[in-house]
């Protein structure tokens, strides 16, 4: 058995981009879904590891990690081959400024996306518009990533690298969504290099494995008493976005919870 753990979750972006990042070091580890995830109750099992209940959250050893960016840089620091971010503080800059950029604005849209799809947040004309706005704001993000790539093979230039890792699941999932980038356009040609490394195709199979299911079980997941969690970029989104009686009715029902400390 292995002594790191990720507890996670196959469809979150971020513990997508904790496990890319693992198999591209090649090192061996174990995953687990905690079964307190979105729990009406705060699970002490999964506050133990992490106070926001979130997922991923690494454990090696002694250490216990939460919060992907910050998983990346132990990942980094502890197993530095092959090297995901560049020598020169500039390309380091530039990496970690498009990971912030996927993981904030980007990760919200998504995540929005799928509070209509899977969730059943809206319905009829207000899941329409939603769905459109989301589809735009998609647009745009894909042409400032787009901008970023240039003409080079990676986001790291000539190698596959951190900034790599931290497009893969965000824009992958629009791909699902049917948001993918122009056929024949950089970004898109990028998308068909990513999903041939092998540590992106087992993390996407599991995506995908994940995200067939939610199409049956999403509502029923709202329904059950479990809460999402509505926080930061992600609460933003929804209250620009056309959703802010989903906010409000969310938080009426309890199929809802805002973030850490407070609502855990
Ligand atoms: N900043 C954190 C965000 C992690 C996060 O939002 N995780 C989501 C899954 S994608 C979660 O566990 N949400 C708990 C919930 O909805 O109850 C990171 O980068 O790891």
């Amino acid at each position: 058995m292995s002594d790191i753990v990720l507890f996670e979750h196959p469809l979150s972006s971020y513990a997508q981009k904790v496990k890319i990042a693992l198999r591209e070091k090649g090192v061996a580890f174990a995953t687990r879904v905690p079964e307190g995830l979105g729990a009406p109750e705060a699970d002490p099992a999964l506050a133990a590891l992490n106070p926001r209940l979130e997922v991923p959250i690494l454990v090696a050893g002694e250490d216990r990690i939460f919060d992907s960016s910050i998983i990346l840089e132990y990942i980094e620091e502890r197993w530095p081959e092959p090297a995901l971010l560049p020598a020169n503080p500039g390309a380091r800059a530039f990496a970690r400024m498009t990971q912030e950029v996927c993981d904030s604005q980007y990760e919200a849209v998504n995540w929005g996306f799928a509070e209509i799809l899977w969730f059943r947040r809206a319905e009829g004309e207000q899941a329409r518009q939603i769905m459109a706005t989301a589809a735009a704001q998609t647009r745009v993000l894909q042409a400032w990533l787009t901008d970023r790539l240039g003409q080079a093979d990676w986001f790291g230039g000539d190698h596959f690298g951190w900034a790599d890792v931290s497009v893969a699941a965000i824009v992958n999932r629009s791909v699902h969504y049917g948001l993918g980038p122009d056929a024949g356009s950089a970004l898109a040609r990028w998308h068909q290099r990513l999903i041939q490394r092998p540590s992106v195709a087992q993390t996407f199979a599991e995506f995908d494995a994940a995200a067939l299911a939610m199409v049956e079980v999403g509502r029923a997941y709202v329904k059950s008493g479990r809460r999402r969690e509505y926080r930061d970029h992600r609460l933003d989104w929804m209250m620009r976005s056309g959703g802010v009686d989903i906010v409000l009715d969310g938080l009426r029902n309890q199929t809802i919870r805002l973030s850490w400390p407070g609502q855990g």
